[in-house]
C-alpha cells in the first residue's frame, strides 16, 4: 500500500506533538495580531499569545462557530490582506450570508497535499483516471479533488456533477478507474449503469472516494457490490479546508485525520468540555498551518469518536470514526447544506402563508427529494384554485432562490399540520442513514 507522505503520515506521535505545538503557537500569534475578532476574544478571556504553548493549552481558548463566520461576512476573519488571497469558496446552501473561505497560495498547496494523501489512501496513483463528479464552483468538492488528482499525476476528468448519461459514457470511453462523488450519487450512477445495459466488464472502475454527506456501512456495501469497487469515505468541511481533512485508507477502519495541519478535539456539545479519549462527541478543529482563514477551535457540529492506535496500514495519524450525525439541525440534501431556518425565513416574509410547516426529506431512486407542506392563511384559502396555484408557484420560486435546491411545495388547509406540545417537529427525514 502506497503512502503519499510517509514522513508525516507515519511520524512518531511524540515528534508529531512537537510539530503541532510549534505550529499552534505560530497560528495563535498570527490570529492575535492579524484578526481583530480573535484578538478581542482572547483579550476578553484574559489571554495573550504567550499563554498558549502546547496543544494542551487549547482548551483555554474560546470556540469559533459558523455564526462567527457569518457575523464577520464575507472576509472579516481572514488573517492576510486580500492581495494574498488567490481563491474564494463558499459553503453551499445559504445565499446572502453564507460562509466564505479564502486561500493563499500556500493554502492551495496544503490543500493539494492533503488531497494527494487522500487519493493515495484510496489506492490511486499516476496511472489512474479520476472522474470528478463532485460539483465544481463555490463548493469545495470539485476543485479539491481536482488539485489532489493532478498532484499525484493521475489523469483528471473534471466532469463535475449531474448529466448522468454523459458520466456513463465518459466512464466507459475514457476508462475511469476512480470515481469521486457523493455516496448517494454513486448509488444513483450504479443503478443508471445497470439500466443502460452497459456491461460492468466494459468498465475499469476500481475505487471511489465518497463524502460530503453522511452514509452508512450498509450504503457502502451496496455501492461496493453494485459497482464492484472499494468505496472509501472522505471527510472535510469548507471552513477547515474542504475535502482533505480526513480520509479512510484501504483498511477501511476509521478516517485518518491530517493532524499535522488540523488539530482535532472531541467536546461535549452541551457542556463544551473536552471529553476523554475514545468518547463520542462533537468534533472541533484548530487549523495549525492555514494562512488565509486560520480557525481556532472551530465547532464542526459533526459527532464522532477518535482512536489513537496505529493503523494496520502504517499511518500513525489519529482516526475518526464515520460521522454518526450532527449536533444541530443541518440537513445535507444532494450535497447542499440546508438549515430549516432558511425555509422559515422565506415563509415569514410571505403574508399569505402561515409559518406552520413540515419539511419532508426522502431518497427516491437514490436521489434526495425535498418537499414542503405549508398552511395557507384562512383568507387566501377561500381563493380560486388558479390563485392558489399562483401562490404555490411564487413560494416555490422564493424558496428555490433562497436555498439553491429544487423543492416540491404542497399548500394545505389551515390547521392541518399537527401542532406539537413540546419542541416542534419540523422535519421528517425518511432517508435511511
Ligand atoms: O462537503 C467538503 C467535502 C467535499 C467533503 C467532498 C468530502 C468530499 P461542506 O459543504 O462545507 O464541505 O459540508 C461539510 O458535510 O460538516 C459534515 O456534516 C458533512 N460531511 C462531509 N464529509 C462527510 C462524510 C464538504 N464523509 C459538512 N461523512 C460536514 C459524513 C460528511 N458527513
Amino acid at each position: 500500500m502506497e503512502i503519499w507522505n510517509r514522513h508525516f503520515e507515519c511520524m512518531d506521535r511524540n515528534d508529531l506533538r512537537e510539530i503541532q505545538n510549534e505550529r499552534l503557537r505560530e497560528t495563535v500569534e498570527r490570529v492575535y495580531f492579524n484578526v481583530p475578532y480573535y484578538r478581542h476574544r482572547m483579550q476578553e478571556a484574559g489571554l495573550s499569545p504567550e499563554a498558549i504553548n502546547t496543544v494542551d493549552d487549547l482548551k483555554r481558548l474560546p470556540f469559533t462557530t459558523k455564526n462567527d463566520l457569518r457575523d464577520n461576512y464575507p472576509f472579516g476573519l481572514f488573517a492576510v490582506p486580500m492581495s494574498e488571497i488567490v481563491r474564494l469558496h463558499a459553503s453551499s446552501g445559504t445565499t446572502g450570508k453564507s460562509t466564505v473561505v479564502g486561500y493563499t497560495r500556500n493554502d492551495i498547496a496544503t490543500w493539494s497535499e492533503v488531497m494527494a494523501r487522500t487519493l493515495t489512501c484510496a489506492g490511486a496513483n499516476r496511472n489512474d483516471f479520476i472522474q470528478i463528479a463532485y460539483g465544481y464552483g463555490l463548493f469545495t468538492g470539485g476543485l479539491g479533488l481536482h488539485y489532489g488528482g493532478e498532484k499525484i499525476g493521475a489523469s483528471v476528468i473534471p466532469v463535475s456533477g449531474g448529466n448522468t448519461n454523459r458520466q456513463l459514457q465518459i466512464m466507459r470511453d475514457f476508462g475511469t478507474t476512480v470515481l469521486a462523488c457523493t455516496p448517494s450519487y454513486a448509488l444513483f450512477l450504479a443503478e443508471a449503469i445497470h439500466e443502460s445495459g452497459i456491461d460492468r466488464n466494459e468498465l475499469n472502475l476500481k475505487a471511489g472516494v465518497f463524502g460530503a454527506e453522511p452514509w452508512t456501512e450498509n450504503m457502502r456495501r451496496e455501492i461496493e457490490s453494485k459497482l464492484r469497487i472499494k468505496a472509501i469515505d472522505i471527510y472535510g468541511l469548507s471552513e477547515v479546508i474542504g475535502p482533505g481533512v480526513a480520509s479512510e485508507c484501504m483498511i477501511q477502519d476509521g478516517l485518518h485525520v491530517n493532524e499535522d495541519h488540523f488539530f482535532p478535539e472531541i467536546i461535549d456539545p452541551s457542556s463544551l468540555e473536552v471529553l476523554p479519549e475514545g468518547s463520542v462527541g462533537e468534533l472541533v478543529f484548530t487549523t495549525i498551518t492555514k494562512e488565509g482563514l486560520p480557525l481556532i477551535r472551530y465547532r464542526t457540529r459533526d459527532l464522532t469518536r477518535l482512536k489513537y492506535e496505529k493503523c494496520k496500514c502504517g499511518r500513525t495519524f489519529v482516526r475518526m470514526e464515520k460521522c454518526f450525525g450532527r449536533s444541530d439541525d443541518m440537513l445535507i440534501i444532494r450535497g447542499v447544506n440546508l438549515f430549516p431556518s432558511q425555509i422559515e425565513t422565506v415563509l415569514l416574509e410571505m403574508s399569505e402563508i402561515k409559518p406552520h410547516y413540515l419539511i419532508i426529506v426522502d431518497r427516491i431512486n437514490n436521489l434526495d427529494t425535498l418537499e414542503l407542506q405549508v398552511e395557507v392563511d384562512e383568507v387566501f384559502f377561500q381563493d380560486q384554485i388558479s390563485q392558489l396555484q399562483a401562490l404555490r408557484g411564487k413560494l416555490q420560486d422564493n424558496l428555490e432562490n433562497a436555498i439553491g435546491l429544487s423543492i416540491k411545495v404542497t399548500l394545505v388547509e389551515p390547521k392541518t399540520i399537527k401542532r406539537s406540545e413540546g419542541k416542534a417537529k419540523r422535519v421528517i427525514d425518511k432517508r435511511k442513514f
